[in-house]
């Protein structure tokens, strides 16, 4: 057995245990002992996975706040370019005035791409190489198709029907005459319409007719002359026109010529009642024979010769469009071959050597103050477009990234400076990029073409592209 035994010492009484006391405190001290020590793992336990859960937690915010920020910086700088145009800021509003505007030089550039374009259609025009223009008048009968072809050639050649129609012409027959020497006109039966079926079968005849003419250069039909008359425009009159329009679109002018005209007043009512439909087709009123008023009171004839003049024009118009593409292969290679040496950004220096060299212009005063002007501003504007554009740049940055921080109660570490020194380079680069491509002439040309009926399409402006 054991015992307890106390001893008094140190002001205080010490009690000791030995034997089978001593063992069984022992093992309470050691039970307790492994008890704390389990509790304290388990603490310690719990305080590590706490501190794993937070980082974790805390890992997770940031790559989302990461992300968000990327992306936002991603949106800011391509806003950023995207939205960055140098044509606009590289030269002040001042000097852009001064050079579209009051230079003469530049106004007169267009008058000179204008020149050389005309000169160009001219002689096109001139190189024709069919003799004549050939007229197929078309009408209702009687209305003075044949009257109309005898004051063209101011001759007696077909004849006028008197009160019956007289169908002379079972296949449509060719007049010329040397009062009008470049001048051939085809007469024809008029056109009965009555009913769908006359309308789709006097088509056929008349585009079966001029298509076989069209296998051969010389006898080519080159335009319709539609004769209308009276106070009214009839719908099968319409119906026919329009259809006529359709097969002879951009391929033959179609004229209309108001014949008999004895009111001017009546011609424009039946004009814009015309216009209604948008046909296209040019008007225009005649009056082939002077026409007897009362007791000889005469309206003299009139219209013959803007008939005539309106019909080389259109002629000529026509077949310059059909040739476009040659046309505009030649305007290309002509502008091509003056610049192709030469950017042509009218803000940049470059573009006025252009302008220089192309049109000759060698000692115009306004030129050269643009140039020293522009030259002296370049690189001092091109920095304070950097610059103004970097400082709103970085501005926008830590507003946009702040905002994200705030909502996620974090801050986050990002390297602005490097974020900002690559904004800079791709702005160099658009800046330098932009110096080289610049479409103005090519609008301006377009424009121009356009006046002279030559509208283009998409692959024609690649086609006369400088580049
Ligand atoms: N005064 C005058 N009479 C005209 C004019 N145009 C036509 N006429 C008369 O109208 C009638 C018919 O004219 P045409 O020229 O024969 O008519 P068309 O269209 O050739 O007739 P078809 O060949 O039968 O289809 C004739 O008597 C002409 O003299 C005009 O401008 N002035
Ligand atoms: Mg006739």
């Amino acid at each position: 057995m054991g015992s307890i035994e106390g001893r008094y010492s140190d002001g205080q009484w010490h009690w000791q245990t030995s034997g089978i006391f001593s063992i069984i405190e022992a093992i309470r001290e050691n039970n307790r002992k492994n008890k704390e020590i389990e509790e304290m793992r388990k603490e310690n336990n719990r305080l590590l996975e706490e501190e794993n859960n937070r980082r974790k937690r805390e890992i997770e915010i940031k790559n989302k706040i990461e992300k968000k920020i990327n992306i936002i910086i991603n949106k800011i700088e391509n806003d950023f370019i995207k939205n960055f145009d140098i044509k606009e800021i590289i030269i002040p509003k001042e000097i852009k005035i001064n050079i579209l505007n009051n230079s003469q030089t530049f106004y007169n550039r267009r008058e000179k791409i204008k020149n050389e374009i005309k000169k160009l259609y001219n002689s096109f025009s001139k190189q024709r190489n069919k003799k004549k223009f050939t007229i197929f008048i078309s009408g209702n009968t009687g209305n003075g198709k044949s009257t109309l072809l005898n004051a063209c050639f101011n001759k007696y050649l077909s004849n006028e029907s008197k009160n019956i129609p007289c169908h002379d012409f079972k296949i449509p027959h060719l007049f010329s005459c040397e009062n009008l020497p470049d001048f051939e006109i085809y007469d024809t039966n008029g056109n009965e319409l009555i009913g769908e079926n006359n309308i789709t079968n006097r088509l056929k005849e008349i585009s079966d007719f001029i298509n076989e003419k069209s296998n051969d250069k010389d006898k080519m039909i080159d335009c319709i002359w539609y004769c209308i008359t009276g106070n009214k425009f009839q719908e099968l009159e319409y119906e026919f026109l329009k259809k006529l329009n359709e097969i002879y679109y951009q391929k033959l002018p179609i004229i209309i010529v108001y014949t008999q005209t004895t009111n001017l007043e009546l011609a424009k009512q039946i004009k814009e009642y015309i216009n209604q439909f948008n046909l296209n087709n040019e008007f225009i009123p005649v009056l082939a024979k002077d026409f007897e008023l009362i007791n000889n009171i005469n309206i003299k004839k009139f219209g013959i010769n803007e008939l005539i003049s309106k019909t080389r024009e259109l002629v000529i118009k026509n077949e310059i469009s059909l040739n476009k593409v040659n046309i505009l292969n030649n305007i290309r290679e002509k502008l091509k071959n003056q610049y192709s040496n030469y950017n042509y950004d009218y803000t940049n220096l470059n573009y006025l050597q252009f302008i220089e060299k192309y049109f000759n212009i060698n000692n115009d005063i306004e030129l050269n103050v643009c140039k020293m002007t522009i030259k002296n501003n370049y690189q001092k504007l091109k920095d304070k477009i950097i610059n103004e554009n970097v400082d709103k740049f970085s501005i926008k940055i830590k507003e946009e990234t702040q905002k994200i921080m705030t909502e996620y109660g974090i801050l986050y570490d990002y390297d602005l400076n490097k974020i900002i020194n690559q904004f800079k380079n791709t702005l160099f680069l658009k800046i330098n990029k932009s110096k080289k491509v610049s479409n103005k002439i090519i609008e301006e040309i377009i424009d121009i073409l356009k006046e002279f009926n030559l509208n283009i399409i998409n692959e024609e402006i690649q086609l006369l592209s400088l580049e």
